[in-house]
This record gives C-alpha cells, structure tokens and sequence, in this order.
C-alpha cells in the first residue's frame, strides 16, 4: 500500500487528515483505537491501512482473514461524545462505501447482507466491524474497520471460507490495486459517514434496493444460542431487520443471517430457472 499513491487519487477532507499505511500490523482497529487514545478529537476521521492484519477480527470473536498483499485492511477513527446510538448507522455507511467502490472501481454489483456483509454473486467480499471505545463509562470513539478481498485467487483462501467468500478478481471484476480501491471507498464513505452520524435513518434510505433479501424470503437470525425463524419484512429507519414470525413484525437488533430460502415472487421465478437448467 503506496501512501503517495492513494493520495494522488484521494484528497483528503475531514476523512483523512491523517492517513497511516502499515505493512502489517495485528488489526487496523486497534491501530486506529491507539490513535484515538493518543489524540483525542484530533483523530476524528484518521485513517489506518495495512497490507496483512495478523490478528484481524470480525464481530463476537469471530476472524477476519488478512493476508499479505490480497485484500483491503482499512480503519476509520471517529471521535464521538454524542449518545452511543450514533454507533448504529456505521455498519451501514462502511458496507454502501463498499457497494459503491466496487460499482465505480471494479464494475461490479454488490448486495447488502444484513447486518453488515457485501455480496458479489451470494459470496462475501467484504466485512465491517463497529467498536465503541469507552473512556470511565462515557463513550469516546468509533472505530469503523473494514475488510474487502481485492486480489484473492481460490487457493488464498482457507478451506473452510472457500464455499462462501469470493474476491473482487474472483467475481471477475476490473483489476484493481489497492490504492485505487480504497481511493474510491474513502470518496463514497466520506459523505456517508457525515450523513449517517447526523440521519441514520438516510442510509437505511440509500440502502433501500440493495438488499440481498427480498419480501418473503424465509431467513434464519441466529443471535447467539436462540435461531429466529421468519419472513424478511424489510429494514427499519434504525437499521434492525423486521422478520415477519407468527403473522406479527419483529425488529432485530443484533444477530447474523445464517439461512435465506428465496419466498414471494421471487421463489417461482428461480424454481423456474432451475427446471431450464435441469
Ligand atoms: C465481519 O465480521 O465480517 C467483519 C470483518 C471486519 C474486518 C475488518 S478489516 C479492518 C478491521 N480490522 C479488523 O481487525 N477487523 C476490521 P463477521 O460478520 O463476524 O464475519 C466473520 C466471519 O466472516 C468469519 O467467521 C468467517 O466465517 C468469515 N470470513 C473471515 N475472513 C473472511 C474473508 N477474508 N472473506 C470472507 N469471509 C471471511
């Protein structure tokens, strides 16, 4: 990652002021964390980038695999004394960034995952990860941190996330480095970021269409132990996923999709595509 390089096709505004590339560090959050530690307000809208992450995470513990020279490690600090629900619209501002720079930089379409994956062809290409830094008990800080696979081929892949996670190459985008990936992410995530901190309700807005869930599909949300089973409803002005369960809206405010069965319209159409293709 070529400093000088990114900011010949970055300028930076309040996202930026500070920019660090690391050739690896453990994980870019906790970069961006000490950098918050160490400045104060000062590091509001810092950025923090690698090459590899050697201890990358994704949420609950979960990993995020780095490695050299692939993917897109990227870090944003963001000062933040404001009620700690300003936190919910962050997610949502990393993953429509993602949508966008794989539209402009690579040509390719993403969807949106809730709560927080970008799809290329039903695969994961990228992950977003919010932490709050607290300070005593007043919240002071953000870290949005962000993983996208650029250059992956098969084989840079563990066995275990070959099935499910596809990159920008694999997904037969446009080459791109990454410099120009994160020059494009960090122009969409800008106003974005601006926008959501003051109106998260706009991003869920903006969201709207890029779903990769449609009305009636049959989801699984798994939220720890407890498996939610329902009809996906839509999304809420808050960012929750309204599950339609028993004939009644409920909002969920945390858990993964583990399970999508296409429903509604959509059902019939693909049961009509797989008997042509049998
Ligand atoms: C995420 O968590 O998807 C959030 C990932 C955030 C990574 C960024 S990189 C910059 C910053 N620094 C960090 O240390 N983290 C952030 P979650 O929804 O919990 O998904 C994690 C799961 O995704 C794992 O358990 C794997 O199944 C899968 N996974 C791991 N690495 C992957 C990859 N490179 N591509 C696709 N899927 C992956």
């Amino acid at each position: 990652m070529n400093r000088t390089l990114l900011l010949k096709q970055y300028s930076p505004t309040w996202l930026g002021q500070i920019i660090e590339c690391h050739p690896s560090v453990p994980s870019t959050n906790d970069r961006a964390r000490d950098i918050l530690d160490q400045l104060g307000p000062a590091a509001h809208g810092a950025v923090v980038m690698a090459e590899e992450q050697t201890g990358g995470r994704g949420r609950h513990g979960r990993s995020w695999h780095s490695p050299r020279g692939v993917g897109l490690a990227l870090s944003v600090a963001l000062w933040n004394e404001g009620p700690s629900d300003r936190a919910v619209c962050l997610p949502l501002a990393g993953s429509l960034a993602v949508l966008r720079a794989l539209h402009h930089s690579a040509g390719l379409r993403g969807r949106l995952k809730w709560p927080n994956d970008v799809l290329v062809g039903g695969k994961k290409v990228s992950g977003v990860l919010v932490e709050s830094r607290v300070q005593g008990d007043r919240p002071s800080g953000l870290v949005l941190g962000i993983g996208v696979n650029l250059l992956h081929r098969e084989e840079d892949f563990p066995d275990d996330l070959r099935s499910f996670a596809t990159s920008v190459r694999l997904a037969g985008g446009r080459p791109v480095t990454e410099e120009a990936f994160a020059a494009s992410l960090l122009v969409a995530l800008s106003p974005l970021l601006e926008e959501g901190l003051m109106n998260p309700a706009a991003l869920v807005e903006k969201a709207s269409g890029t779903w990769a869930h449609e009305p009636g599909d049959l989801l699984d949300v798994s939220s720890g132990e407890e498996i939610l089973r329902g009809t996906f409803a839509g999304i809420a002005p808050d960012g929750s996923l309204l599950l339609k369960v028993d004939g009644r809206i409920q909002a969920v405010h945390h858990g993964d999709v583990t399970r999508v069965r296409p429903g509604g319209p959509r059902a019939g159409i693909l049961a009509k595509e797989e008997k042509r293709g049998s």
